[in-house]
């Protein structure tokens, strides 16, 4: 069997981090290796439903989703999650509580023009009217991170491009 592992994707709304980590899973499922996704579909709505978006609501946010992912990791569960985590002390606690062997984290980077332009949701729009507070980019802060283990710029590189460099480093660092 495999050993398990997070691979954590960071970066803005809009980047590309769900495309990216559904394509992954998909593949890696269809290597045999037994996976979970997380993102803000099925953990905003449930376990953190409690959370915003102010800073503090944000780091325990990033806190319970490293709790749960360590607990499938230790069930050697390959865990993908797609938040944009934008604060490096709480990514580095995150590295801390899943084990830093069993982290890899993955920098989606594109272009906050582009996010704005891609806007699946509208909600770029809605900040920059006023309507959302506190929106990453726009009116919150995103720190890039200063050493992940991999940089894929969406608004460069094709997905499946991306999908392959992520695999070969996986496979290396032997989380399959
Ligand atoms: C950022 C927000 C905000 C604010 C709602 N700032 O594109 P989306 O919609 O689906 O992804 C965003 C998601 C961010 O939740 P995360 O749990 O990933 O954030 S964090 O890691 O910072 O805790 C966006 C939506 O929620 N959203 N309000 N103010 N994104």
């Amino acid at each position: 069997g495999h050993r398990g592992g997070v691979i954590w994707f960071t970066g803005l709304s809009g980047s590309g981090k769900s495309t990216l980590a559904n394509a992954l899973e998909k593949q890696l499922y269809a290597m045999g290796i037994r996976t979970y996704l997380m993102d803000g579909d099925n953990v905003r709505q449930g376990l953190n439903r409690d959370l915003g978006f102010r800073r503090i609501d944000r780091t325990e946010n990033i806190r319970r989703i490293a709790e749960v992912a360590k607990l499938f990791v230790d069930a050697g569960i390959v865990v993908l999650t797609a938040f944009i985590s934008p604060y490096d002390t709480d990514r580095c606690a995150a590295r801390d509580i899943i084990g830093k062997s069993d982290f890899f984290e993955v920098f989606v980077d594109c272009a906050l023009e582009e996010c704005e332009k891609r806007d699946p949701k509208g909600l770029y729009a809605k900040a920059r009217r006023g309507e959302i507070l506190e929106f990453t980019g726009v009116s919150d802060p995103y720190e890039i991170p200063e050493n992940p283990d991999l940089i894929v710029a969406t608004d460069k590189e094709e997905v499946e491009a991306a999908i392959e460099r992520i695999l070969i480093k996986l496979k290396k660092r032997e989380f399959y």
